[in-house]
């Protein structure tokens, strides 16, 4: 295990991350104010994923105490005013954009409550680990806010604008059981066993090519955003590119001399 403080960034106390192998665990460490984000932590996640160490490969991000996250910690709030509320709602996007479109795949393991800023972070890994006692809220609705963490963006694309509405309209709220229905979960697994879920998955991402992992990171979704004619020729370029990696040759090979593992089921 690698502690924080062989990172090339330091971190504030709030967060902690461990290596192990080619997976990172960033841990939200604010238990006592229920993993709300503060201004540190938001730049904190900002540099952690800006100076991933070399050999990581993919990240499991996961909070501390009962809850995942509380979201935007609420006592920052006071008295900013309209220009200072830009610039915080900017360090955020930059911030989450750095895990949406780092330079690894991120899986994030839920719990307990994963509300507003919450959401928004956990909306921008790739891959969600919920154990059964996760909720989904937007409470910004209620408290006379509006998210500000990219969840409009993120948010409407997981599970529609219309859900979106009703979660900020009436303070709905999705257990991590619903939350697999309509987008926001992506494995469910009983309550303690989140952790050792995300980091298998995390390691099985490891395990691909850079290439690919590359390519469903970054054109992925982006392909999905452009108008078929850009997509098709995009995808073209991508699954033509990812082929001619020497890796991708090698793991063929592998499978056409009998080598390689059988897809089957898991
Ligand atoms: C906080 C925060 C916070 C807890 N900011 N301090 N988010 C919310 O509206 C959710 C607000 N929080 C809650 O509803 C509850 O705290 C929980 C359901 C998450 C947890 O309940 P519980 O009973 O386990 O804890 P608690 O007793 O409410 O909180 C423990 C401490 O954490 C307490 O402080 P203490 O000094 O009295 O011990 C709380 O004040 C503190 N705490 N949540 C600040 N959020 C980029 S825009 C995004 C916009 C948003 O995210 S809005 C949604 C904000």
């Amino acid at each position: 295990m690698m502690a924080s403080d062989r990172l090339a960034v330091s971190l504030p106390d709030s967060l902690r991350a461990e290596q192990q192998g080619q997976v990172t665990v960033l841990r939200l460490s604010r238990a006592q104010k229920r993993n709300a984000l503060d201004d540190e932590m938001v730049a904190g996640i900002d540099a952690f994923f800006s100076h991933l160490p070399d050999n990581t490969a993919a990240v499991v991000i996961c909070g501390e105490g009962e809850h995942f996250s509380a979201g935007l910690d609420l006592s920052e709030l006071k008295e900013r005013d309209v220009r200072e509320g830009i610039a915080h709602s900017g360090r955020w996007h930059r911030a989450f954009e750095k895990i949406q479109y780092g330079r690894v795949p991120v899986v994030a393991v839920l719990h307990g409550a994963v509300v507003g800023g919450g959401l928004e972070l956990a909306a921008a890994a790739h891959v969600r680990v919920a154990e059964r006692s996760a909720y989904y809220a937007l409470p910004e609705g209620s408290r006379g806010i509006y998210v500000g963490g990219g969840g409009s963006v993120r948010l409407p694309r997981l599970i529609g604008v219309a859900r979106m509405m009703d979660m900020m309209l009436t303070g709905r709220t999705y257990s991590a059981e619903e939350g697999l229905a309509i987008g926001l979960t992506t494995y469910l697994v009983d309550s303690g066993k989140g952790l050792a879920k995300g980091f298998e998955l995390a390691q099985r991402i490891a395990a691909n090519t850079a290439m690919t992992n590359f390519a469903v990171m970054q054109a992925l979704p982006r392909i999905a955003e452009m108008t078929p004619d850009a997509g098709f020729a995009m995808e073209a370029l991508m699954s033509s590119m990812a082929q001619a990696d020497p890796e991708a040759k090698a793991r063929l090979k592998d499978f056409l001399e009998k080598r390689g593992p059988k897809v089957t089921r898991s």
